[in-house]
């Protein structure tokens, strides 16, 4: 029992430790996937692992390239709301198509 609660207590001590560096982690998350809808106030995004993730945008998101339907974007998330987002140039469509070689 002893053993547990001190295996319990290094635990708890490691966690407050390393909280600090977590939560610096956590400051800036950034969510990448293809934009579903995008109206005025609003992105919705598929990402790679197939969620569905809404933000919420007004003037003081950065808004990089063009933003539609279709597009491939990196959205800084801050809680929900889009502090940026980056629309990919290329990697229109995964097709599996190799680039055009210039002879
Ligand atoms: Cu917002």
């Amino acid at each position: 029992m002893k053993k547990i609660l001190m295996l319990l207590a290094g635990v708890v001590t490691l966690l407050a430790v390393s909280m600090p560096i977590g939560a610096m982690e956590m400051k800036e998350g950034v969510v990448m996937g293809k934009v579903i809808k995008a109206d005025g106030e609003f992105v919705t995004i598929k990402t790679a692992e197939g969620e569905t993730k809404t933000f919420h945008m007004d003037k003081t998101t950065k808004i990089t390239g063009e933003l539609k339907a279709g597009a491939h974007v990196s959205i800084e998330d801050a809680k929900g709301h889009a502090m940026s987002v980056s629309v990919e140039k290329q990697m229109a469509e995964h097709t599996g198509a190799e680039p055009p070689i210039a002879p």
